[in-house]
Parts: structure tokens; C-alpha cells; sequence
């Protein structure tokens, strides 16, 4: 795999001052693939300055200028989506087709949609006998985490640009490498210097710096709810801006009149899919006492079958397979029934940091493993009498992320969704669209990405009255 082993400060590669670096590991076999520097305070001070020296010519760019620019990057991504899947398979794990399908073409897509939105958008608007005008806030610090490496930077970093801010980047420690080549790309499509900067280094040494710098106007986070809760009260103290997408439990409620095998296969996958490292997977099935048994034999089905390692990658890491195990456990503990996989790494995998596709059946809803967010191939499945029950279960959490309704009707399930204190609900198994927001109810979140929403989360919002 290769690596840079510099930081990309004012449109060059830079070295570190220190020499400090991170080793990425290749989770599924536990091997070094690489090392790349480990930045800090003396590196954030000069991205965040060539940030802050690029910002007035790119806010003042024309929207056409920064929409053909954003174009030429959905090509450079797409053109190398190959080499962005096989990195995404060595520092993730994730499976090939997995990575190809989802960690490479949604950041294409989330790219092509954000060149045409700047080309559209209404950065100014009239109002009565006022004019509305749309500025771009300033230098964005953009803190991402590993579980879909690239869309999380795509879905920050490029609704920033779109609106005209500039951005630093400090990408997840766990996946440095995909960072670098969204730099080689933003580099190749011919952004001008200082506009992107990417620093690479661990959190509490680099993002913080980043965070806390003065240079930087608002904090676009995503991760655990501890890190963002304290990046809320460091930006609260300094009066600067904040988004923040941190955890979630969605319920996947299954409403009696539903078609019960397709509801029970997608939710298992929706759980499964990238062993369950998504922030938005519906890790609580909710499934009516009547059909209950029902459900629970078919999700243990369907979970078996994920159990191979070209279906499902391992964890992130070591530390993130110990805490997937560390619920599996107290899940048992707590009396929940187990009847899928476990806490013992699978046969097929010697070595790496994998689990087994794990089903809990009789998950009562105040057990930690029907509350906390566990990040692991783990799928709780919840018993309710009737909706009025479901509806309680489905909020009794502290998040609100997403979730999924089920019915005969889809007027009756997206009824059921409009009491959900969420912030996405899929209908039926739902379909993927680009342009609609996405983002936390409760202490899932402020703000929101994609779409028009998510590039309004970089605008001041100035009025001149006439
Ligand atoms: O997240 P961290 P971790 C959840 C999930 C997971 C848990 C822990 O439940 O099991 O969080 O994952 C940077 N100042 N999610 O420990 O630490 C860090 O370098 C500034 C949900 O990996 O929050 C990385 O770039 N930045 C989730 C980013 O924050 C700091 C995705 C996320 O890392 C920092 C990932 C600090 N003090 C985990 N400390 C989702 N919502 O999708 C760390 N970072």
C-alpha cells in the first residue's frame, strides 16, 4: 500500500516536525501495511493558516467556477475507485464487492451531487424588501471517523467546498490511507493551494488541536458521542459553531400487517453490513409477540449466513472487536437468549479481528445491548404487545438517528414513522437518496449532511434590508 509520508498543507505534501507516526493495520490479518506521520499542534497551525489565505478567493469564486472544480473531483475519484475500494479492503477490512459497491461509488455520487447543487444553489434570495445572502462561514475543522472512511470525508469536506469555505481535514487514525488519496484527488482535479488540507494524527493530539484552534470557525464531527460531547462544550466556551453526527439505536419496527420474511432478511443485512460498524444500522428489530418466534427463527437464518468472510470483514480494530465482545457478553449476562453466533472468533478466521453475525433473542429494552450502541455485527430483536408499545420502545433511547418501518401499506408504516423521534426512517426497506438529509434526533447529533441541508450547515445567513 502506498503511503505518503507527509501531511497535505497549502496544496504540497509537507513532513511532520516531530518524525511521529501511526502504523495502519490491516485488520483482517493483523499486519503493518503502512505508517504515516502523526501531526500535531505544529502542524494544524499552518494547515489551518493556509486554510484561512485561500478563503476569500474561494468564497469569492463563482458557484459555476467551484461547481466545475467539484466535478473534476467526482471524476478523479471515479477514475480511481478501483485503487480507493482495495484501499478501503486493507485498512478497513472491508470485503471487495462491499467496498467497491458502497465505499467507492458513494463518494462519487455524493461528489456529482454536490457539483450540481453548487451550480443551483440560492446563495441569494429576496424576501420581502430584503435580500438573503448565503456566505460561506469560513475554515471548516473537519474530524472523521473510520467506519465508511471516504463518504464521511465526501460528506463533509465537499458540501464545505461547494459552499465556498475552506477545510482541514483530520481523518481517523484506523484509516489514514484512503484520506491520502482523496488529497492526491483533490490535488489532480486542480483545487487552488490551501483550499483542502489534510492532517493526519490521533485524536486527542491533532483533532483536538484542530478543534480548539482559533483560526478554524466551525467543528463538522462525526463519532463517538463522548468525543463530540467534548468538542461541543470546547466550541459552547469559544462561541464557535458545531455539527455533530455521533451514535444511534434505530428500531426496525415490524408492524403485524408487514411482509414478515423480507422485513427480517433486509433488517439482518442492514445490521451486518460492514459488520455492523454503521452509525445509522437498525440494531433493534421490533417485531409483534404473535410473530415473534417467528421472526427470531428466520433472523438466526439469515444472520448465518453472513458468517464468511467474503460477506462480512472484520472489525476495525482490536480494541473495537474487544467492546463488540464485551456486549456480546453482557448480553448474556443480562438473560438475553442467544441465537446466533457469539462471542468467540469465527472458525474461518484464524487471525484478524473478527466476530461471528450475532442474534439476541427476549432483549428486554432497558438491557445495554437494547440501549448502547454496541458497533458490531450484534442485532437485538424486542418483543411489543401493540403499536402504542412499539412506538415507546422504538423513543425510549437516548438516540435518533434512523430506523425502518414495516406494514401491508406504506401510508400505514410512514404513518408509524411520523411519531419516531428520528431522524431518517426508511419505508419498507427504503431506497437511498443523496439529496435527502441526514442527521440526529436527541444525542444522536446536531446538524445534518447531504443534500441542500447539509451544505446550508456552511452558510451565515446575512439580510440587507432596502
Ligand atoms: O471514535 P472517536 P472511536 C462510535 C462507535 C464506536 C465508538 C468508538 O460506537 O464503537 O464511537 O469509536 C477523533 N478531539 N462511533 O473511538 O474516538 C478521532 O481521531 C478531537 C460512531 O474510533 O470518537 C477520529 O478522527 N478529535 C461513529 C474521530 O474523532 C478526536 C463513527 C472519531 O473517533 C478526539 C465512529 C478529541 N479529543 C465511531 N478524540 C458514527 N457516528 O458514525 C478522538 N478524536
Amino acid at each position: 500500500m502506498k503511503a505518503h509520508d507527509a501531511l497535505f498543507i497549502a496544496g504540497g505534501w509537507h513532513p511532520a516536525t516531530t518524525g511521529d507516526t501511526i502504523e495502519v493495520v490491516n485488520p483482517a490479518d493483523e499486519q503493518v501495511i503502512a505508517t504515516v506521520p502523526a501531526g500535531g499542534a505544529a502542524e494544524v497551525d499552518p494547515a489551518a493558516r493556509a486554510a484561512r489565505a485561500a478563503f476569500p478567493g474561494w468564497a469569492a469564486s463563482a458557484p459555476a467556477e467551484r461547481a466545475a472544480l467539484l466535478t473534476a473531483l467526482r471524476d478523479q475519484l471515479a477514475a480511481r475507485a478501483g485503487e480507493i475500494a482495495e484501499t478501503v479492503t486493507a485498512e478497513l477490512g472491508a470485503p471487495s464487492v462491499f467496498a467497491q459497491k458502497v465505499h467507492a461509488a458513494l463518494p462519487v455520487a455524493i461528489t456529482g451531487s454536490y457539483a450540481e447543487l453548487a451550480a443551483s444553489y440560492p446563495f441569494e434570495e429576496r424576501v420581502g424588501n430584503s435580500t438573503v445572502l448565503h456566505e460561506p462561514v469560513g475554515v471548516v475543522a473537519a474530524i472523521t471517523p473510520w467506519n465508511y472512511p471516504l463518504h464521511q470525508i465526501t460528506a463533509k469536506v465537499v458540501p464545505a467546498l461547494a459552499a465556498g469555505c475552506t477545510v482541514v481535514l483530520k481523518p481517523a487514525e484506523d484509516t489514514p490511507l484512503v484520506a491520502q488519496l482523496f488529497a492526491e484527488c483533490v490535488e489532480a482535479a486542480g483545487l487552488p493551494a490551501g483550499v483542502f488540507n489534510l492532517v493526519t494524527g490521533l485524536g486527542p493530539v491533532a483533532g483536538q488541536a484542530l478543534a480548539e484552534h482559533p483560526g478554524t470557525d466551525l467543528v463538522s464531527f462525526t463519532g463517538s458521542t463522548a468525543v463530540g460531547r467534548k468538542i461541543a462544550a470546547m466550541a459552547g466556551a469559544a462561541v464557535k459553531p458545531v455539527a455533530l453526527e455521533l451514535g444511534g439505536k434505530s428500531a426496525n419496527v415490524i408492524l403485524p400487517s408487514a411482509d414478515l420474511a423480507k422485513a427480517v432478511a433486509v433488517g439482518v443485512g442492514n445490521v451486518m453490513a460492514n459488520s455492523g460498524q454503521t452509525c445509522s444500522a437498525w440494531t433493534r428489530m421490533l417485531v409483534h409477540t404473535d410473530y415473534y418466534e417467528e421472526a427470531v427463527a428466520l433472523a438466526a437464518q439469515a444472520a448465518a449466513k453472513y458468517a464468511t468472510p467474503e460477506r462480512m470483514g472484520p472489525l476495525v480494530s482490536a480494541r473495537q472487536r474487544e467492546r463488540v465482545r464485551g456486549y456480546i457478553e453482557r448480553g448474556l449476562a443480562e438473560g438475553a437468549r442467544l441465537v446466533a453466533g457469539g462471542a468467540e472468533s469465527p472458525s474461518y478466521a484464524p487471525a484478524g479481528y473478527y466476530v461471528q453475525p450475532t442474534v439476541f433473542a427476549d432483549v428486554t429494552p432497558e438491557m445495554a445491548i437494547a440501549q448502547e450502541e454496541i458497533f458490531g455485527p450484534v442485532l437485538s430483536l424486542i418483543r411489543y404487545r401493540d403499536e402504542e408499545e412499539a412506538l415507546e420502545i422504538a423513543n425510549g433511547t437516548v438516540y435518533g438517528l434512523a430506523g425502518a418501518v414495516w406494514a401491508g401499506e406504506e401510508a400505514e408504516a410512514a404513518a408509524f414513522a411520523r411519531r419516531m423521534e428520528t431522524g431518517q426512517v426508511d419505508i419498507n426497506g427504503g431506497r437511498f437518496n443523496p439529496l435527502a438529509p441526514f442527521g440526529g434526533y436527541k444525542q444522536s447529533g446536531i446538524g445534518r449532511e447531504l443534500g441542500a441541508y447539509g451544505l446550508a450547515e456552511y452558510l451565515h445567513t446575512k439580510s440587507l434590508q432596502f
